[in-house]
């Protein structure tokens, strides 16, 4: 089979470069050359994969013809035919890249290789930009030779589903916009102080009370109104297993977050003996952020173990997001229990305080071979040993994470935060504030040049945000989220000689039709002169 694939790649004349042709892929691709002429991609196409492992891939493109297309292929697992196949491969050929794919249109053949899974999947998803928009008769891709791997390991997006819930299947539509666009890292925000939003089996309360508020702040925050419907919602864990599964179909790791100790009021709400105050709670109707939060007393690590051992059984990813942003100390700084744990642990502050509360939360999670990530507040009072850091207040935390060799996800809200206007606000939704253009978010470089190749290397890459305090509906989130997430994606996959915001501003301008087409509710805002 490799025989075959290179004596077609020598014998075909590739054109050197991507402008000829209309070969426009976003993320941009490392290397493109045209070819000339055509593949027809039609019922009789057949699928040949020369590797077993292959077949979920295989099925997978399957499923996409026959949505958009109306028919589906049939597979085979050698190559019978001479003519009018498609075929996928594994090969070690780009092994020192992540995620890397070989994608070559001839006019009789097409072939996707990768080193892994991913890979192969990873070329479809170029492939699919090449068809023609359905619902086309003939489905002609243009004749290439493209060569591509990712720049970053976490490609994210992250959505928060607390202040707004939104349902299962605009979950799985938000997935799959992600992978399309070759991103690979769900961050799903299940807790906040106004909602639970995941079904805890042993502690049944924290979605039946702490899933729904009785009233929500409307309007500007200066505002302070409020209505007074009940709001609320979760998912169960039969939903999220499905969610899941729907995710590694596609190569999206779900990383679940659950908050703490901060950011805890709607468990608290549920279960006020895990507050140093034991006082009655309601879940939050206001955004901000709550002074009541967990008690770092060992029944709150008790409930949290088992929380997160029914949350790590749902979720197969490597890293579990504890939160550990925005933490009020007040009522840790008077509280008794806190002061005698601060003395028998010998703290100095209730910094250290959270900083051992972490650190007993990673023990837990450590302990069943994972890893946590958290709010860059994780450092102060000292980072959890084995911690990865999610830079959010700018990129000095990620910096210094990366300094001390911890894993950094990138996500400063000048750039990362999609909650935030992309337009003149006066033009836009009401939202949260800030100012972060499509532009801008291009213009993110993840690796700060304060660190060196070596420090660098802990710069997993960069993720969006798109927090809800402001985002009422589905369609609102795709507005928010949409083209910034689709910069984002370039910004994480593709190599630094090939980022061009003209030339991706024309791109997405070419593939407005292919949005409109998936029905993503994308903002006009950077069309707008
Ligand atoms: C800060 S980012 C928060 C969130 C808010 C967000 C609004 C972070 C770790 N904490 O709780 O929703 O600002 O932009």
């Amino acid at each position: 089979m490799k025989k075959i694939y290179i004596m077609l790649c020598f014998c075909f004349p590739f054109l050197v470069n991507a402008q000829l042709q209309n070969i426009q892929i976003i993320p941009q691709a490392s290397e493109i050359k045209n070819g000339i002429g055509h593949f027809t991609l039609t019922k009789s196409t057949i699928i040949v994969l020369n590797n077993a492992e292959l077949k979920q891939e295989a099925e997978f493109l399957n499923q996409y013809l026959l949505e958009n297309y109306g028919f589906s292929l049939k597979i085979e697992k050698s190559l019978t035919v001479k003519k009018n196949f498609l075929l996928l491969g594994l090969s070690k050929e780009q092994s020192q890249w992540i995620d890397a794919y070989k994608l070559t249109v001839l006019e009789n053949s097409i072939e996707i290789w990768g080193d892994q899974n991913a890979g192969v999947f990873y070329g479809l998803q170029s492939l699919f930009q090449l068809m023609p928009l359905p619902p086309q008769r003939k489905i002609s891709i243009p004749s290439c030779n493209i060569s591509d791997y990712a720049r970053f390991t976490w490609r994210g997006m992250h959505l928060d589903c607390s202040r707004h819930f939104f349902s299962p299947e605009f979950i799985k539509k938000y997935i799959d916009n992600l992978a399309f666009y070759k991103m690979n890292v769900f961050h799903w925000h299940l807790t906040d102080d106004q909602g639970w939003r995941i079904e805890i089996k042993k502690y049944p309360l924290l979605t039946e009370i702490g899933g729904y508020r009785n009233g929500s702040m409307i309007g500007h925050y200066r505002d302070q109104k409020f209505d007074t419907i009940r709001y609320g919602g979760y998912y169960t864990q039969e939903q999220i297993k499905e969610i899941v599964a729907y995710a590694g179909a596609r190569h999206v790791t779900i990383v679940p977050e659950i908050e703490m100790p901060g950011h805890a009021l709607a468990a608290l709400a549920a279960y006020p003996q895990f507050s140093c105050t034991g006082k009655k709670l309601e879940v939050g109707k206001r955004w901000g952020v709550e002074e009541e939060v967990y008690c770092p007393s060992e029944e709150t690590f008790a409930f949290l173990n088992e929380v997160l051992g029914e949350v790590i059984n749902l979720f197969p990813g490597k890293y579990i997001h504890i939160g550990g942003d925005e933490v009020l100390k007040n009522i840790w700084d008077s509280s008794a229990l806190c002061q005698q744990i601060m003395a028998k642990e010998k703290l100095q502050n209730s910094h250290e305080l959270q900083s051992y509360f972490i650190r007993r939360i990673e023990q837990m999670v450590n302990a069943r071979g994972r890893q946590i990530i958290g709010w860059d507040e994780i450092l102060e009072g000292g980072l959890a040993p084995n911690a990865a850091v999610m830079s959010w207040r700018g990129i000095e935390g990620g910096i210094a994470a990366a300094k001390q060799k911890h894993f950094v996800v990138m996500t400063p809200g000048g750039y990362c935060y999609f909650d935030h206007y992309q337009g003149k606000p006066e033009q836009e939704p009401l939202a949260i504030g800030g100012f972060t253009p499509l532009e801008k978010t291009y213009s993110y470089e993840p690796i700060p040049d304060t660190l060196n190749a070596e420090e660098a290397k802990y710069i997993l890459g960069a993720q969006g945000n798109v927090w809800t305090e402001y985002i009422y509906t589905e369609k609102q989130v795709e507005y928010m989220a949409f083209p910034r997430l689709i910069a984002l994606a370039e910004v994480n996959w593709s190599a630094k000689n090939v980022k061009d915001y003209q030339s991706f501003y024309n791109r997405l301008n070419a593939q407005r039709p292919l949005l409109q087409y998936r029905k993503i509710n994308f903002s006009e805002s950077a069309f707008k002169k």
